[in-house]
């Protein structure tokens, strides 16, 4: 009888494991005419003890969705494609236009405003997480 009570307490502590510390706040997606890649934004929170790195991105309305770097060089815009970004422990990584964002590169029938579409971020050590962006239109509404 003790040794199944030890049992029981030790799966619901299990259960009650915390997640990943990560959160992601003010997600949403960018639906622009056409087959134009849609641009997601979102800003990440590492509220752990321990540096987290983002290496990807997944969503079934996308095709390939990319992490992307906007950067400016003496006036001329261009993005690149960045394997990983480093989050340090209490760091908060903003995705945003102009900066780093994600890159729905087959935007499919579910990217229109005022729809909203599942995206998973996973990290370096295997975890995931996952958010709901809602989608606005190309000038953010
Ligand atoms: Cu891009």
């Amino acid at each position: 009888m003790k040794s199944l009570f030890i049992l029981l307490l030790s799966s619901a502590a299990a259960l009650a494991a915390p997640a990943a510390p990560l959160r992601i706040e003010a997600p949403w997606m960018r639906a622009l005419p056409g087959t134009v890649p849609a641009g997601g934004y979102f800003v990440l929170h590492n509220d752990g003890k321990a540096q987290v790195t983002l290496t990807g991105a997944q969503s079934p309305a996308c095709g390939m969705l990319m992490l992307h770097l906007s950067e400016n060089n003496g006036g001329m815009s261009s993005m690149r494609h960045v394997d990983s970004i480093d989050v340090a422990p209490g760091g908060v990584l903003e995705f945003k236009q102009g900066s780093y964002h994600l890159m729905c590169m087959q935007p499919g029938p579910a990217i229109k405003p005022g729809a909203s579409v599942p995206v998973t971020l996973s990290f370096k050590d295997g975890a995931t997480v996952t958010a709901n962006f809602p989608v606005r239109d190309a000038t953010g509404k």
